[in-house]
């Protein structure tokens, strides 16, 4: 009996971690300003663009224009999937089209652009990861 109302407080517990999980768009809409000069809410594909290579220069140290697994190990990101030439390294192009693959991804309504909500999805943190 005992273990069986753990489990049924475990499972509400899990139950409202689900509900908290959906809801700090208010987090998310903070965080999406520095992405959205245009300030329209949303972030564009280019918009995304342009925060990701500000992105690829800060993951950049060494200045040498492409990462390395070391240098790309803090952002979410399939180095394989993303280094299609398996040259060992992400050069901006492949950054590029890695974000617009995760854009897409975290676009389900294919309306071209991601909202708060969007960004608050698992896709959407993958995508607040390879530009913020
Ligand atoms: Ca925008
Ligand atoms: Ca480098
Ligand atoms: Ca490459
Ligand atoms: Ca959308």
């Amino acid at each position: 009996m005992a273990v069986s109302l753990r489990i049924t407080t475990y499972a509400s517990l899990v139950a409202l971690g689900a509900a908290c999980v959906a809801l700090p768009a208010f987090a998310a809409t903070a965080n999406i300003k520095a992405l959205d000069p245009d300030n329209d809410g949303t972030v564009s594909l280019s918009e995304a663009q342009a925060a990701g290579a500000h992105k690829f220069a800060a993951l950049d140290p060494d200045g040498d224009r492409t990462l390395d697994a070391k240098e790309a190990k803090s952002v979410l990101i399939d180095f394989s999937a993303a280094d299609p030439d398996k040259d060992g390294t992400i050069d901006k192009a492949e950054y590029a089209a890695a974000i617009a693959a995760a854009f897409k991804a975290a676009d389900p309504d294919a309306d071209g652009t991601v909202d708060a909500a969007e960004f608050a999805t698992p896709a959407g943190q993958k995508l607040l990861g390879l530009i913020q």
